[in-house]
Protein backbone atom coordinates (compact mmCIF):
# COMPACT_ATOMS: atom_id res chain seq x y z
CA UNK A 1 0.00 0.00 0.00
CA UNK A 2 1.47 3.42 -0.73
CA UNK A 3 1.85 5.47 2.00
CA UNK A 4 2.40 9.38 1.83
CA UNK A 5 4.57 11.75 3.41
CA UNK A 6 4.31 15.50 4.36
CA UNK A 7 7.16 17.10 2.45
CA UNK A 8 10.06 18.49 4.84
CA UNK A 9 11.65 21.80 5.04
CA UNK A 10 15.04 22.51 6.64
CA UNK A 11 15.21 26.18 8.04
CA UNK A 12 19.15 26.60 8.26
CA UNK A 13 19.30 29.81 10.65
CA UNK A 14 16.68 30.57 13.00
CA UNK A 15 16.98 34.49 12.83
CA UNK A 16 14.44 37.20 11.97
CA UNK A 17 13.80 35.54 8.67
CA UNK A 18 14.03 32.36 10.67
CA UNK A 19 11.55 32.82 12.23
CA UNK A 20 8.68 33.93 9.47
CA UNK A 21 10.04 31.37 7.65
CA UNK A 22 8.61 28.66 9.74
CA UNK A 23 5.52 30.49 10.64
CA UNK A 24 4.47 30.93 6.52
CA UNK A 25 5.23 26.93 5.53
CA UNK A 26 3.46 26.05 8.94
CA UNK A 27 0.18 28.61 7.69
CA UNK A 28 0.31 27.43 4.51
CA UNK A 29 1.13 23.60 5.68
CA UNK A 30 4.09 23.54 2.80
CA UNK A 31 5.40 20.19 4.67
CA UNK A 32 6.93 19.48 8.29
CA UNK A 33 9.58 22.01 9.60
CA UNK A 34 12.74 22.08 10.93
CA UNK A 35 14.81 24.88 12.48
CA UNK A 36 18.66 24.55 13.00
CA UNK A 37 20.49 27.30 14.79
CA UNK A 38 23.71 27.44 16.26
CA UNK A 39 21.76 29.35 19.38
CA UNK A 40 21.40 26.77 22.08
CA UNK A 41 17.48 26.37 23.09
CA UNK A 42 16.63 29.26 20.08
CA UNK A 43 15.20 27.80 17.49
CA UNK A 44 13.64 25.28 19.67
CA UNK A 45 11.42 27.87 21.37
CA UNK A 46 10.30 29.83 18.55
CA UNK A 47 9.19 26.63 16.54
CA UNK A 48 7.05 25.17 20.06
CA UNK A 49 5.61 28.82 20.12
CA UNK A 50 4.68 28.73 16.35
CA UNK A 51 3.28 25.23 16.81
CA UNK A 52 1.28 26.32 19.61
CA UNK A 53 -0.76 28.02 17.24
CA UNK A 54 -2.00 25.26 14.91
CA UNK A 55 -4.56 24.85 16.83
CA UNK A 56 -5.40 28.83 16.00
CA UNK A 57 -4.69 28.69 12.24
CA UNK A 58 -5.68 25.33 11.71
CA UNK A 59 -2.68 23.53 10.61
CA UNK A 60 -1.43 20.13 10.40
CA UNK A 61 2.40 20.37 10.31
CA UNK A 62 5.11 19.87 12.68
CA UNK A 63 7.21 22.79 13.59
CA UNK A 64 10.55 21.40 15.43
CA UNK A 65 13.95 23.53 16.28
CA UNK A 66 16.83 22.15 16.76
CA UNK A 67 20.87 22.52 17.21
CA UNK A 68 21.97 19.16 15.79
CA UNK A 69 22.34 18.94 11.87
CA UNK A 70 21.56 14.88 11.97
CA UNK A 71 17.42 16.26 12.40
CA UNK A 72 17.15 17.74 9.11
CA UNK A 73 18.57 14.52 7.19
CA UNK A 74 16.40 13.86 4.08
CA UNK A 75 14.65 17.26 4.00
CA UNK A 76 13.28 17.97 0.77
CA UNK A 77 14.25 21.40 0.41
CA UNK A 78 16.76 23.78 2.70
CA UNK A 79 16.31 27.41 3.00
CA UNK A 80 19.09 29.14 4.60
CA UNK A 81 19.29 32.47 6.14
CA UNK A 82 22.59 31.89 8.27
CA UNK A 83 24.79 34.40 8.61
CA UNK A 84 24.76 38.07 9.76
CA UNK A 85 22.43 40.85 8.92
CA UNK A 86 23.56 44.53 7.83
CA UNK A 87 23.85 47.03 10.41
CA UNK A 88 23.76 50.69 9.52
CA UNK A 89 26.40 51.88 6.95
CA UNK A 90 27.38 48.28 6.09
CA UNK A 91 27.21 47.40 2.44
CA UNK A 92 25.81 43.63 1.75
CA UNK A 93 29.45 43.01 0.29
CA UNK A 94 31.05 43.59 3.99
CA UNK A 95 29.67 40.74 5.33
CA UNK A 96 31.69 38.71 2.73
CA UNK A 97 34.26 36.71 4.63
CA UNK A 98 31.95 36.15 7.90
CA UNK A 99 28.80 34.76 6.05
CA UNK A 100 31.11 32.67 3.28
CA UNK A 101 32.93 30.69 6.47
CA UNK A 102 28.91 30.06 7.95
CA UNK A 103 27.93 29.15 4.58
CA UNK A 104 30.97 26.66 4.13
CA UNK A 105 29.68 24.48 7.07
CA UNK A 106 26.35 25.05 6.33
CA UNK A 107 26.66 23.52 2.79
CA UNK A 108 29.05 20.79 4.10
CA UNK A 109 26.07 19.75 6.57
CA UNK A 110 23.31 20.17 3.92
CA UNK A 111 25.42 17.72 1.41
CA UNK A 112 26.04 15.16 4.49
CA UNK A 113 22.56 15.00 5.68
CA UNK A 114 20.09 16.56 2.70
CA UNK A 115 21.88 15.42 -0.87
CA UNK A 116 19.12 15.21 -2.58
CA UNK A 117 17.40 19.12 -1.10
CA UNK A 118 16.76 21.92 -3.08
CA UNK A 119 18.60 24.53 -1.80
CA UNK A 120 17.22 28.07 -1.35
CA UNK A 121 19.95 30.92 -0.11
CA UNK A 122 19.02 33.96 1.48
CA UNK A 123 22.09 35.13 3.33
CA UNK A 124 23.74 38.30 1.62
CA UNK A 125 25.93 38.63 -0.25
CA UNK A 126 23.60 36.80 -2.09
CA UNK A 127 24.77 36.02 -5.37
CA UNK A 128 28.17 35.24 -3.44
CA UNK A 129 26.86 32.73 -0.77
CA UNK A 130 24.82 31.03 -3.58
CA UNK A 131 28.02 30.21 -5.76
CA UNK A 132 29.45 28.91 -2.57
CA UNK A 133 26.34 26.97 -1.19
CA UNK A 134 26.90 24.97 -5.03
CA UNK A 135 30.49 24.85 -4.71
CA UNK A 136 30.72 23.16 -1.57
CA UNK A 137 27.69 20.71 -1.75
CA UNK A 138 28.36 19.83 -5.44
CA UNK A 139 25.03 19.49 -6.43
CA UNK A 140 23.42 20.58 -10.23
CA UNK A 141 22.72 24.08 -10.15
CA UNK A 142 19.46 23.53 -11.09
CA UNK A 143 18.79 22.90 -7.29
CA UNK A 144 20.89 25.31 -5.91
CA UNK A 145 19.16 28.83 -6.16
CA UNK A 146 19.25 32.18 -4.36
CA UNK A 147 16.15 34.70 -3.50
CA UNK A 148 16.47 38.56 -3.78
CA UNK A 149 14.57 39.18 -7.52
CA UNK A 150 11.33 38.11 -5.99
CA UNK A 151 11.83 40.83 -2.66
CA UNK A 152 13.47 43.46 -5.63
CA UNK A 153 10.79 43.18 -8.06
CA UNK A 154 8.03 43.60 -5.05
CA UNK A 155 9.60 46.25 -3.86
CA UNK A 156 9.50 47.96 -7.32
CA UNK A 157 6.26 46.48 -7.96
CA UNK A 158 4.73 48.13 -4.40
CA UNK A 159 6.72 51.60 -5.00
CA UNK A 160 4.23 51.82 -8.46
CA UNK A 161 1.32 50.75 -7.51
CA UNK A 162 1.69 53.33 -4.88
CA UNK A 163 2.35 55.87 -6.94
CA UNK A 164 -0.06 55.28 -9.72
CA UNK A 165 -3.09 54.87 -6.95
CA UNK A 166 -3.65 51.40 -8.05
CA UNK A 167 -3.98 47.32 -6.98
CA UNK A 168 -0.11 45.96 -6.77
CA UNK A 169 -1.92 42.87 -7.52
CA UNK A 170 -2.47 44.76 -11.40
CA UNK A 171 1.39 45.57 -11.44
CA UNK A 172 3.74 42.96 -13.15
CA UNK A 173 7.46 44.71 -12.43
CA UNK A 174 11.20 42.75 -12.68
CA UNK A 175 14.25 43.27 -11.40
CA UNK A 176 17.62 41.53 -13.13
CA UNK A 177 21.03 41.45 -12.09
CA UNK A 178 23.06 41.35 -8.52
CA UNK A 179 21.09 41.76 -5.04
CA UNK A 180 22.83 45.11 -4.81
CA UNK A 181 22.97 48.64 -5.61
CA UNK A 182 23.75 47.70 -9.27
CA UNK A 183 20.49 45.40 -9.82
CA UNK A 184 18.48 46.22 -13.04
CA UNK A 185 14.62 47.64 -12.48
CA UNK A 186 13.32 46.59 -16.27
CA UNK A 187 11.16 49.85 -16.57
CA UNK A 188 10.40 48.77 -20.47
CA UNK A 189 8.50 45.98 -18.91
CA UNK A 190 6.86 47.09 -16.19
CA UNK A 191 3.00 47.19 -16.71
CA UNK A 192 -0.24 47.25 -15.16
CA UNK A 193 -2.07 44.51 -16.32
CA UNK A 194 -0.52 44.72 -19.63
CA UNK A 195 -0.48 49.00 -19.93
CA UNK A 196 2.68 49.93 -19.95
CA UNK A 197 3.51 51.74 -16.74
CA UNK A 198 5.13 54.44 -18.44
CA UNK A 199 2.28 55.62 -20.22
CA UNK A 200 0.05 55.47 -16.97
CA UNK A 201 2.80 57.93 -15.76
CA UNK A 202 2.77 60.47 -18.65
CA UNK A 203 -0.73 60.53 -18.35
CA UNK A 204 -0.96 60.94 -15.02
CA UNK A 205 2.01 63.99 -15.23
CA UNK A 206 1.08 65.32 -18.97
CA UNK A 207 4.60 65.65 -19.29
CA UNK A 208 6.92 62.69 -20.59
CA UNK A 209 10.17 64.35 -18.35
CA UNK A 210 8.20 64.55 -15.37
CA UNK A 211 7.23 60.97 -15.98
CA UNK A 212 10.59 60.12 -16.23
CA UNK A 213 11.63 62.07 -13.33
CA UNK A 214 9.24 59.89 -11.33
CA UNK A 215 10.49 56.67 -12.88
CA UNK A 216 14.06 57.37 -12.14
CA UNK A 217 13.22 57.82 -8.53
CA UNK A 218 11.02 54.59 -8.30
CA UNK A 219 14.07 52.88 -9.89
CA UNK A 220 16.65 54.53 -7.51
CA UNK A 221 14.39 53.75 -4.34
CA UNK A 222 14.33 50.33 -5.50
CA UNK A 223 17.61 49.93 -6.05
CA UNK A 224 18.29 51.44 -1.94
CA UNK A 225 15.43 49.70 -0.44
CA UNK A 226 17.08 47.10 1.86
CA UNK A 227 18.91 49.86 2.51
CA UNK A 228 15.86 52.25 3.80
CA UNK A 229 14.84 49.16 5.98
CA UNK A 230 18.10 48.92 7.47
CA UNK A 231 18.50 52.57 8.75
CA UNK A 232 14.84 52.42 9.81
CA UNK A 233 15.35 49.44 12.24
CA UNK A 234 18.97 50.08 13.04
CA UNK A 235 19.32 46.77 14.32
CA UNK A 236 18.99 44.03 11.36
CA UNK A 237 17.89 43.95 7.78
CA UNK A 238 14.50 43.22 6.21
CA UNK A 239 13.15 40.32 7.00
CA UNK A 240 9.08 40.05 6.22
CA UNK A 241 9.62 40.99 3.20
CA UNK A 242 12.31 38.50 2.44
CA UNK A 243 10.40 35.15 4.05
CA UNK A 244 7.73 35.60 2.24
CA UNK A 245 9.56 35.91 -1.53
CA UNK A 246 11.43 33.06 -0.31
CA UNK A 247 8.35 31.05 0.42
CA UNK A 248 6.85 31.95 -2.58
CA UNK A 249 10.09 30.60 -4.06
CA UNK A 250 9.82 27.23 -2.05
CA UNK A 251 6.12 27.08 -2.60
CA UNK A 252 6.62 27.12 -6.45
CA UNK A 253 8.89 23.88 -6.12
CA UNK A 254 6.97 21.83 -4.09
CA UNK A 255 3.47 22.13 -5.91
CA UNK A 256 5.41 22.24 -9.10
CA UNK A 257 3.88 25.02 -10.13
CA UNK A 258 6.23 26.36 -12.87
CA UNK A 259 6.17 30.33 -11.73
CA UNK A 260 7.83 32.82 -13.46
CA UNK A 261 9.97 34.57 -11.31
CA UNK A 262 13.38 36.19 -10.89
CA UNK A 263 15.79 34.36 -9.67
CA UNK A 264 19.30 34.12 -8.80
CA UNK A 265 20.22 30.93 -11.09
CA UNK A 266 22.97 29.70 -12.68
CA UNK A 267 23.86 31.24 -16.47
CA UNK A 268 25.57 29.01 -18.99
CA UNK A 269 25.50 31.54 -21.55
CA UNK A 270 22.27 33.16 -21.03
CA UNK A 271 22.25 36.78 -21.24
CA UNK A 272 25.92 36.71 -22.81
CA UNK A 273 26.69 35.32 -18.99
CA UNK A 274 28.87 32.30 -19.21
CA UNK A 275 29.12 30.22 -15.84
CA UNK A 276 28.55 32.57 -12.94
CA UNK A 277 25.02 32.86 -11.02
CA UNK A 278 22.68 36.03 -11.32
CA UNK A 279 19.45 37.29 -11.48
CA UNK A 280 17.33 36.40 -14.05
CA UNK A 281 13.64 35.27 -14.60
CA UNK A 282 13.65 31.38 -14.75
CA UNK A 283 10.47 28.37 -14.88
CA UNK A 284 10.37 27.20 -11.11
CA UNK A 285 8.61 24.45 -10.78
CA UNK A 286 9.70 20.45 -9.12
CA UNK A 287 13.26 20.71 -10.81
CA UNK A 288 13.97 23.71 -9.82
CA UNK A 289 15.45 26.30 -12.02
CA UNK A 290 13.97 24.47 -15.16
CA UNK A 291 14.62 26.78 -17.51
CA UNK A 292 16.35 30.38 -17.77
CA UNK A 293 13.98 32.54 -19.39
CA UNK A 294 16.07 35.05 -22.32
CA UNK A 295 14.83 38.65 -22.44
CA UNK A 296 15.93 40.82 -25.55
CA UNK A 297 17.48 44.02 -23.76
CA UNK A 298 17.90 47.20 -25.22
CA UNK A 299 21.66 48.91 -24.88
CA UNK A 300 20.98 51.15 -21.89
CA UNK A 301 19.63 47.55 -20.43
CA UNK A 302 22.49 45.74 -21.41
CA UNK A 303 24.78 48.21 -19.94
CA UNK A 304 22.91 48.45 -17.37
CA UNK A 305 23.36 44.35 -16.79
CA UNK A 306 26.84 44.16 -17.58
CA UNK A 307 27.73 46.44 -14.95
CA UNK A 308 25.21 44.21 -12.47
CA UNK A 309 27.75 41.17 -13.43
CA UNK A 310 31.12 43.10 -12.92
CA UNK A 311 29.81 43.53 -9.43
CA UNK A 312 28.97 40.06 -8.92
CA UNK A 313 32.38 38.90 -10.64
CA UNK A 314 33.89 41.32 -8.05
CA UNK A 315 32.36 39.64 -4.89
CA UNK A 316 33.43 35.91 -6.88
CA UNK A 317 36.85 37.41 -7.17
CA UNK A 318 37.19 38.17 -3.74
CA UNK A 319 35.96 34.68 -2.72
CA UNK A 320 38.36 33.52 -4.62
CA UNK A 321 41.46 35.67 -3.18
CA UNK A 322 40.17 34.18 0.53
CA UNK A 323 40.61 30.86 -0.46
CA UNK A 324 36.74 30.12 -0.37
CA UNK A 325 36.03 28.76 -4.09
O1 LIG B 1 16.61 39.15 -0.05
C1 LIG B 1 17.55 38.71 0.54
N1 LIG B 1 18.30 37.75 0.02
C2 LIG B 1 17.88 39.24 1.87
C3 LIG B 1 18.97 38.65 2.59
C4 LIG B 1 17.12 40.27 2.45
C5 LIG B 1 17.37 40.66 3.73
C6 LIG B 1 18.41 40.07 4.56
N2 LIG B 1 19.20 39.11 3.89
C7 LIG B 1 20.25 38.37 4.60
O2 LIG B 1 19.68 37.22 5.23
C8 LIG B 1 20.93 39.08 5.73
O3 LIG B 1 21.89 39.98 5.24
C9 LIG B 1 21.55 37.91 6.47
O4 LIG B 1 22.75 37.51 5.86
C10 LIG B 1 20.50 36.79 6.30
C11 LIG B 1 19.68 36.52 7.56
O5 LIG B 1 19.03 37.68 7.97
P1 LIG B 1 18.24 37.73 9.38
O6 LIG B 1 17.64 39.07 9.49
O7 LIG B 1 17.40 36.53 9.54
O8 LIG B 1 19.49 37.65 10.37
P2 LIG B 1 19.49 37.15 11.91
O9 LIG B 1 18.22 37.51 12.59
O10 LIG B 1 20.77 37.63 12.50
O11 LIG B 1 19.52 35.57 11.78
C12 LIG B 1 20.64 34.89 11.35
C13 LIG B 1 20.71 33.63 12.15
C14 LIG B 1 20.90 33.86 13.66
O12 LIG B 1 19.86 33.26 14.40
C15 LIG B 1 22.24 33.20 13.95
O13 LIG B 1 22.31 32.56 15.25
C16 LIG B 1 22.32 32.18 12.84
O14 LIG B 1 21.82 32.86 11.70
N3 LIG B 1 23.66 31.68 12.60
C17 LIG B 1 23.88 30.42 12.23
N4 LIG B 1 23.03 29.42 11.97
C18 LIG B 1 23.58 28.24 11.62
N5 LIG B 1 24.91 28.04 11.53
C19 LIG B 1 25.78 29.02 11.77
N6 LIG B 1 27.09 28.82 11.66
C20 LIG B 1 25.27 30.28 12.13
N7 LIG B 1 25.84 31.46 12.45
C21 LIG B 1 24.84 32.32 12.73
Amino acid sequence: MATFKRPKIALIGGGQIGGVLAQLCALRELGDVVMYDIVEDMPQGKCLDIAEASRVDGFDVEVKGTNDYKDIEGADICIVTAGLPRKPGMSRDDLLTTNANIIKTVAENIKQYAPDSHVIVISNPLDAMVTLMREVTGFPHNRVYGQAGVLDSSRFASFIAWELGVSVKDINALVLGGHGDTMVPLVRYANVNGIPVMELLERKYGDAAKAKEVMDAIVERTRKAGGEVVALLKKGSAFYSPASSAIAMAEAVLRDQKRVLPVCAWLDGEYGVNGMYLGVPVILGANGVEKVIELSLNDEEQAMLDNSVNAVKKLIEDMKRLGFL
